[in-house]
């Protein structure tokens, strides 16, 4: 009903030609003779990019006009992908677009696969923010994202001679998707002092004095809902240097370099996104990044707040802010310094005002990941915020002695500040205090949250303040997107595509499961997908693989909690099993193609080496004839959001082994699963909900228990370390060197064996193995195969992000849809 009211932009085939065309030689300035797959991809999106921008303009006046709250997610990440394929999804007329580019001699898949992914994040925190902005404008809420504009986002990957190699991604050159807005520019200070003043009614004020100014100037991306006209805003910010009286000073005075070096200065703030998941290093560029982008926000939200002329008091009536990590504490401090500093509130009055702004989700509970920044630090970066910071610890800790009295410990383990040389501001325990949520993201880890980490917190609070949102993914992206052939015979099935916006209705399916002209077509989906994933392999790496064995998928970031050393010594496991195997034995065993891909942070040194380890098993095996097509190993180069677009349908078996307890939720579990691939995995993170929705005999699951993990931990250390005896035959090939110099291996072999193997793998590896063999059984009878995976995936309509947004909304935000029309 809504698209009457669209009538803007092209409506037919010809018309989408004369937009495009006409893009490409006005707008672009280009000549339709040399027209390549770039311009056809820039006059198609700036086609598409008008109709959006219309709904766009029209859901910012209604969310204006509209007295509701509005919801604001800060996320210091989002690893948005593409947007075109996005764009054309929820505006519709990607029929009469492909029809269009065909005539003008283009190809629509090749178009696409033009652009330039938005890589404006790490890994799963990012993507889960990118699914959430998806969600929230589907779903009609006034909600708009705040992040940094990065000039460059996660570096791009290549494997040269098996090892990584990070070169940088410049991804700004053209960019329709964004929207400069040089009017919307904010003064960010840093530095300086602070002294007190008298105001005039005879308070004492505080008054941050001195230090720089830098610009920070909004670029809006326009984010559209499926099946709605609502399209909701992400504003990135992206320093410049100030255009006040500061710098001119330098220039007038005859100072040209020292200017220019002020200006490269402040654009170095938004320049780069720091490659680390799980790993704090406390450097100063990150933490003036992080105030940067939450003063620059709260100034945006609070401006917009005033507007309304309402009483302070209603703040949290109209604004919700939730916190993706504690990467975005800061705007706590800065919100209680507005209402302090600037509106002139009581401390109490405004700390109220506060709390109930904002939520907190937590996304790990490793110990490394924690964000601290050093006192030091703050104290010259932020002078005014650290002071603020340990009058918000006195009163807490003034609360909790009151209720606690006389346990210094207590008061020790929960204050702000870590007592160390140099003193820490502990931020997650900053977010925990200035909120009044806090959430994990699967059931697992939110009651791991609750009694570690946060345990001392839920004693003082009680356990309400603390929940759970597991996390999901939006089906409009990870089904119908990256598998139309699935999504659209689910929908000849299901009677249309509501299962889009409300993926319960998936359950219908598993009335098909009689149905053999459905599972015939669900298997050739499959069959399609694996060719053309082979094909892909073929032409980026060389390697051929038979797109009829068994692909056994692990696409992540690289890390040692997340063990694809586990992965990958059990392939070498596998080499060799058949390299001793008679010809007779190995005629009997289901081919399989193991596939990697990932990231490694630069810096982190073993993560490298798993990776140098993977590539250089893939050049033995791949070449040795004995194996032929039963194994092949193959590492994808620079794995991101389009890639993962061609990498899960693809999959057969995907691989989600992290060690029990360390992996918060996985999301590529949840987008495996939803395209018809089944899962082994670890009984951690929404592994354990997964199993629950799916049921125990469509997952494979294996390994040691969070609640045993301590234990074994312990054993290792206190008590004899036994090595796997098939473990121990996997090392002894590589130190041989079976797979090249073993000398480069030698610190992962020994991170197991002498280093108190923190991540158990030895004590997974017989398990694991074991769990690879009911894998083959079940392969062998397609049939039964086929039936569990229909069967799992008709069972997760609750992975959906939308359910996800619906319990933030409900239980963390009390904010409400503002459905265009009043919902007619
Ligand atoms: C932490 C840090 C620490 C400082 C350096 C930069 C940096 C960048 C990102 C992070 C966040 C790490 C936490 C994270 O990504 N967690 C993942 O969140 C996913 C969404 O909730 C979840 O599915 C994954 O299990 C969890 O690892």
């Amino acid at each position: 009903a809504w698209r009457k009211h669209s009538a803007q932009g092209f409506t037919t085939k010809e018309q989408f030609e004369d937009e495009a065309v006409r893009h490409i030689e006005t707008t672009l300035a280009r000549s339709l003779f040399n027209c390549d797959e770039l311009a056809a991809y820039s006059g198609t999106a700036l086609a598409f990019r008008d109709r959006l921008v219309i709904e766009w303009n029209r859901t910012q006046q209604r969310q204006s006009f509209a007295d509701q709250k509005r919801v604001y997610y800060l996320s210091l990440e989002f690893l948005m992908g593409r947007a075109m394929d996005n764009a054309m999804l929820n505006v519709g007329m990607k029929d009469a677009a492909r029809a269009g580019l065909n005539e003008l001699g283009f190809n629509m898949e090749d178009v696409i696969s033009q652009e330039h992914d938005a890589a404006l994040g790490n890994g799963g925190l990012g993507r889960l923010a990118a699914c959430f902005l998806d969600s929230m404008a589907t779903m009609n809420f006034p909600a708009w994202g705040y992040g940094l504009r990065y000039r460059y986002g996660i570096f791009k990957q290549e494997i040269v001679d098996g090892f990584q190699v990070e070169v940088p991604d410049y991804w700004l050159d053209f960019n329709p998707w964004e929207f400069p807005r040089h009017d919307v520019t904010v003064d960010i200070q840093f530095y300086g002092y602070v002294s007190r003043k008298t105001d005039e009614n005879g308070k004492s004020v505080a008054v941050w004095e001195g230090g720089e100014i830098v610009d920070a100037v909004a670029f809006d991306v326009p984010i559209p809902g499926y099946g709605t006209p609502t399209t909701n805003n992400l504003r990135l910010w992206s320093s410049q240097a100030s255009k006040g009286e500061f710098d001119f000073q330098k220039f007038n005075s005859g100072n040209y370099e020292g200017s220019v070096a002020d200006q490269q200065r402040a654009e170095t703030i938004s320049a780069v996104l720091y490659p680390n998941e799980n790993f704090e290093t406390g450097k100063e560029l990150r933490l003036k990044q992080q105030y940067f982008w939450c003063a620059a926000s709260l100034f945006d939200i609070v401006r917009r707040f005033k507007k309304g002329k309402k009483a302070w008091s209603t703040f949290p009536e109209n604004v919700a802010i939730q916190l993706n990590d504690t990467h975005p504490t800061l705007a706590i401090v800065e919100l209680q310094r507005i209402l302090v500093d600037l509106e002139g509130l009581g401390w109490d009055e405004a700390w109220n005002i506060v709390i109930n702004t904002f939520g907190y989700t937590n996304h790990t509970v490793m110990p490394e990941a924690l964000e601290k920044w050093s006192v030091p630090l703050m104290q010259n970066l932020l002078p005014r915020h650290l002071q603020i910071v340990y009058e918000v610890n006195a009163r807490f800790l003034q609360m909790v002695e009151k209720k606690f009295p006389k346990d210094r410990d207590l008061l020790t383990r929960v204050s702000i500040i870590e007592e160390t040389q140099p003193k820490m501001v502990r931020m997650a325990h900053l977010a925990t205090i200035g909120s009044h949520k806090v959430n994990g993201v699967a059931e697992l880890h939110s009651d791991l949250i609750r009694t570690t980490i946060f345990k001392d917190f839920v004693t003082i609070y009680g356990p309400d303040k603390f929940t759970n949102v597991t996390n999901g993914i939006t089906p409009r992206r990870w089904l119908h997107q990256a598998n139309p052939r699935l999504s659209e015979l689910i929908a000849s099935k299901l009677g249309g595509y509501d299962f889009l916006t409300d993926l319960t209705k998936l359950n219908k399916l598993e009335t098909f499961l009689d149905d053999k002209a459905f599972k015939k077509e669900w298997q050739e989906i499959k069959y399609a997908n694996k060719v053309r994933l082979a094909q892909y392999i073929q032409k980026t790496t060389g390697v051929s693989v038979n797109p009829k064995a068994l692909f056994d998928i692990q696409v992540k970031r690289i890390h040692e909690y997340k063990r694809q050393q586990l992965n990958i010594l059990g392939v070498i496991h596998r080499y060799l099993t058949i390299k001793a195997m008679s010809p007779e034995e190995r005629k009997k065993l289901a081919p399989r193609v193991s596939i990697f891909g990932g990231k490694a942070a630069p810096g982190y040194w073993m993560a490298k080496t798993i990776i140098h380890l993977v590539c250089a098993v893939g050049e033995v095996v791949n070449k040795d004839k004995d194996v032929g097509d039963l194994l092949k190993v193959v590492y994808v180069e620079d794995y991101n959001v389009s890639k993962a677009e061609i990498l899960t349908p693809a999959s057969d078996i995907s691989e989600h082994i992290s060690t029990a307890g360390t992996e918060a939720s996985g999301t590529s579990n949840m987008k495996f699963v939803l395209n018809g691939g089944l899962v082994i995995g670890t009984c951690d993170g929404a592994n354990i909900e997964i199993t629950r929705e799916i049921g125990d005999s469509n997952i494979f699951l294996f390994g040691n228990l969070a609640e045993d993990v301590e234990d074994l931990r312990h054993a290792h250390h206190y008590g004899s370390f036994q090595l796997d005896p098939d473990l121990a035959k996997v090392f002894s090939a590589i130190k041989s060197g079976t797979f090249g110099d073993a000398g480069r291996f030698a610190a992962l072999c020994d991170s197991i064996t002498d280093h108190g193997d923190y991540y158990l793998v030895s004590d997974d590896f017989a398990s694991y193995i074991q769990t690879h063999g009911l894998i083959d059984e079940a392969f062998k009878d397609q049939d039964a195969w086929l039936e569990k995976c229909i069967t799992s995936v008709s069972r997760m309509g609750f992975f959906s992000s939308d359910r996800c947004i619906d319990q933030y909304a409900e239980e963390i935000w009390n904010a409400e849809p503002l459905p265009p029309d009043g919902g007619a």
